[in-house]
């Protein structure tokens, strides 16, 4: 049995630290929806996506399930056989794994912003595939898809499912796409796209009523006591969640229920009642628009495969 290799990326230019205080200190506050993965926040993701409101999970899956055969050919067809998988944001990597069989890879690539979770993982994951090449790269994206050079230069799938994107602005995005397309080196790209829909199943998506998503929102907080020092109490806040149909986006926001202060090593602020914290946008594509910031992104041979009710898109770029 083959062993999983690690790469650990040098940290990004900004170390987490100065990130998360500068978002804090900034008007208004906003702090980047990486900060929700600690560990609990990992759990309480997982969570959300077995919600009865979380659409996109199980719209990605049923795309996947019933066009399998379909997407597997067509991008064999883009990529070749010889398939390194690249899979961003790769997590517990079961989205890549359920691919396998279909697609065959000789080399799989799992990067994420935690090697340490990717160590457990990738070792399950090798003693159910023994032969497979695999290797974990500890890597924070977010900023710039600066790849380890030894993964570049052959034509690679570059996986990235699951609506991540839409955690990215739009400009943002098409930098990622970018990035990702030099990384394919003339491979392809199947991503995951959530697509705009009827506002209240955005809404209850985003704010479902056993409250999930609120403690998820809410685990930000003790993350930035544990990074920051800071002295946060989950109760003074509450979670919020509404489409702004302008920016095609669900905004989620921490509100203080009262006036209160926040300390932490290096930082102080006061926030008045009802003051928000923005801590994520997730954007909400119209098929073309996105179909169009692809090809901007300089992708060709674009395909696409939605779910019966046309509220996710599985898509394939050539690169
Ligand atoms: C990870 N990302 C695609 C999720 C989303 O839907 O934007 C994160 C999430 N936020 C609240 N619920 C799920």
């Amino acid at each position: 049995m083959r062993s999983p290799r690690f790469i650990e990326c040098p940290q990004p230019a900004l170390a987490p630290v100065t990130e998360a205080a500068a978002g804090l200190a900034a008007r208004p506050a906003r702090i980047p929806p990486k900060f929700f993965y600690d560990a609990l926040g990992s759990r309480l993701f997982d969570a959300i996506t077995e919600l009865p409101e979380y659409y996109p999970t199980r719209s990605e899956a049923a795309i996947f399930a019933a066009r399998r055969a379909d997407i597997a050919a067509a991008t064999q067809a883009a990529v070749g056989t010889d398939m390194t998988l690249i899979d961003l944001g790769a997590g517990n990597c079961c989205k890549a794994e359920s691919l396998f069989d279909a697609f065959a890879p000789a080399r799989y690539v799992a990067v994420d912003i935690s090697v340490q979770y990717l160590r457990d993982t990738l070792q399950r994951l090798q003693q159910r595939h023994p032969r497979l090449e695999t290797i974990g790269v500890g890597l924070d994206f977010s900023a710039q898809l600066a790849l380890p050079a030894e993964l570049l230069g052959k034509p690679a799938l570059l996986f990235y499912p699951g609506s991540s994107i839409g955690n990215f602005a739009p400009a943002d995005a098409l930098r990622l796409l970018r990035e990702a397309r030099a990384a394919a080196a003339g491979g392809a790209l199947l991503i995951g796209v959530d697509l705009v829909k009827p506002v209240d199943v955005l809404q209850a998506a985003y704010d479902d009523a056993l409250g999930v998503t609120a403690a998820f929102n809410l685990n930000l907080l003790r993350h930035l006591n544990r990074l920051l020092g800071a002295d946060f109490d989950v109760r003074d806040w509450r979670h919020v969640a509404f489409f702004d149909p302008r920016a095609s986006r669900i905004e989620m926001h921490l509100e203080a229920r009262r006036a209160l202060s926040v300390r932490w090593r290096g930082g102080e602020r006061r926030f008045a009642a009802g003051e928000r914290m923005h801590t994520e946008d997730s954007y909400k594509w119209r098929r073309g628009d996105f179909e169009a910031l692809l090809r901007e992104a300089g992708f060709r041979d674009l395909r696409a495969w939605t779910d019966e009710a046309g509220w996710f898109a599985v898509m394939l770029a050539a690169g």
